[in-house]
């Protein structure tokens, strides 16, 4: 069932997400909170003026890229909607990346202004000189290095009137880096038609988001799944936020619940699991989400029986920008990922895109008005993906006679890691570079909660030794390079790798020796 939006030709996001609530009325009303701060949308909208006139002030014009570096706080939606607002193109950033991550997505980009977080800056310090397009570097939450700019002082010398650019409901919005398994991150890009549509169905339809909701994600903005989550849901219906800048450990979760009783509560399986071994209550929360990789069934019975709440598993991806298969309130099916939300459709497809009967496995295929434009000059991935109306999602899937359908693997040798992609191919190539290693071969093992944790096998080099003080040599030495959700959490040293008469690694090899093991407990 498509769904029609009727948006005028002419249309800003930053209209409808934000000066939208001042003409409804809802000025006074606290759009977000953060920390012991709150902010009302008529302040969020003041400040959003405010960083939009300072991006003009540096010359910045319509459809260049803005890079936010950032924490979850107030800036997220100050600078976030700013730059939309004038007609920039915010590109978040994945905070938990490194600084040589960070210099390609500034150079793809071509971003002209980085809005970075204080508490980020030492990871931009080192690539300084490497960054070719950045002219401005913007320090938000804390002090600028000289020859840099403070958010607070910029943005507090200008006016706190701003007319919306003149964008097109087909323009540029916002760009989210995503990770395959081979060649760098694709920068794609979403148009200003795009967070709406999520709204209209995902989160109006299977949430049932209302003005009088108060979201709290543990899944930060950056990602794809937090940004709706955590900012354009919520301001999509006037509702709050609750914004978390830590780390969201079980006990900083609980916390921020007791202290600030949100009604809707997102995270993902891995954090889920923690919590379920911590104390702590949800007591206001009315639902919760989880999104990212699969939900264990075993969670959402512990957690119903603990908290008396459903965990509402949902699978969505940056290209579709939020959830477009998910489970309902009052029908939730353990181990299945839902039903197909309204607004969108899916298949399942043959090798050779011929549909598939009920329960037989396929690719997985999703149509939907939220669906990304094209990877920022990537035009053979683009191709690949993005078929028509047709996305392909890379995710191997059947659907049962009811229209429940069932995740059942990758295409690729891609691995969710807490929710986020880690390639196996990119954790090889940085154990490699240690002088110990001969050969190495990376794949995804379940821990104890059959959540995919990376796995390394590792062929030393004649005159290195095997063992424990070995492994944790290695294991630091990629935490030490990659972001840290990425290090193997197990390694294990062969005297070879299985290959191909090509020469090639026999992943599935691997997967079958671990998963044969696995069988054995
Ligand atoms: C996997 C799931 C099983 C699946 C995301 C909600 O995860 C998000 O986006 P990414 O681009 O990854 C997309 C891929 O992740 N996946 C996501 N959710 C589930 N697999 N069950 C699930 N519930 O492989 C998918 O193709 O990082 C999630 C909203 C917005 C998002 N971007």
């Amino acid at each position: 069932m498509p769904y029609n939006l009727n948006l005028p030709e002419t249309f800003n996001a930053a209209d409808y997400f934000v000066d939208r609530n001042i003409r409804e009325g809802r000025g006074d009303k606290v759009a977000v909170r953060c920390e012991d701060r709150s902010f009302t949308y008529g302040q969020i909208q003041a400040d959003v003026n405010r960083f939009g006139n300072a991006l003009l002030s540096l010359d910045v014009r319509m459809e260049e890229r803005v890079a936010l570096l950032l924490l979850d706080t107030e800036a997220y939606p100050q600078t976030f909607f700013g730059a939309i607002k004038m007609g920039a193109v915010p590109v978040c950033l994945n905070t938990m990346n490194r600084s040589k991550d960070f210099q390609y997505y500034l150079n793809d980009s071509r971003a002209r202004v980085l809005v970075v977080d204080a508490a980020l800056l030492d990871q931009i310090e080192p690539i300084r000189a490497n960054l070719t397009f950045v002219k401005y570097i913007v320090v938000a939450n804390g002090q600028a290095p000289a020859g840099d700019l403070s958010l607070s002082e910029l943005a507090g010398a200008q006016s706190d009137q701003l007319a919306c650019a003149p964008t097109c409901r087909d323009d540029s919005c916002f760009w989210l880096y995503s990770s395959g398994s081979t060649g760098s991150p694709k920068g794609t890009v979403h148009l200003q038609h795009d967070m709406v549509y999520a709204t209209e169905t995902y989160a109006k339809k299977v949430l049932g988001i209302k003005e009088d909701d108060s979201c709290f994600s543990a899944a930060k903005l950056f990602f794809a799944y937090g940004l709706g989550n955590g900012l354009y849901f919520p301001f999509g219906v006037g509702a709050s936020t609750v914004l978390l800048p830590q780390r969201p450990t079980p006990a900083a979760v609980y916390e921020t619940v007791r202290r600030e009783r949100p009604s809707l509560y997102f995270g993902v399986p891995t954090l889920y699991g923690q919590m379920l071994e911590e104390e702590g209550t949800m007591d206001g929360v009315r639902l919760c989400v989880s999104a990212g990789e699969a939900l264990p069934p075993d969670y959402i019975h512990r957690w119903k029986s603990r908290f008396d709440l459903d965990i509402l598993d949902g699978i969505g991806s940056t290209e579709m920008a939020h959830i477009f298969i998910s489970n309902r309130p009052g029908d939730v099916r353990p181990g299945s990922s839902g039903k197909v939300v309204p607004g969108y459709e899916a298949r399942i497809v043959s090798e050779d895109m011929v549909d598939l009967p009920d329960n037989e496995m396929g690719i997985l295929l999703v149509k939907g008005d939220s669906a990304a434009a094209f990877y920022w000059n990537k035009h053979e991935k683009t191709r690949q993906t993005i078929m028509g109306h047709w996305i392909n999602t890379g995710d191997k899937y059947l659907r049962d006679e009811q229209g429940y359908f069932y995740c059942a693997g990758r295409s690729d040798d891609m691995l969710k890691v807490g929710g986020i992609w880690v390639s196996p191919m990119e954790v090889e190539a940085c154990l490699v570079q240690h002088a110990a290693v001969l050969e190495c071969a990376v794949i995804g093992a379940p821990d104890e909660d059959q959540l995919i944790k990376p796995m390394a096998f590792v062929v030393l080099n004649r005159s290195y030794q095997a063992g424990e003080a070995m492994e944790n040599e290695l294991k630091d030495f990629v935490k030490a390079s990659l972001a840290l959700y990425k290090y193997p959490r197990w390694i294990r040293f062969l005297d070879e790798l299985p290959k191909t008469a090509t020469g090639k690694f026999k992943r599935f090899e691997l997967r079958n020796l671990v998963q044969s093991e696995a069988g054995h407990h």
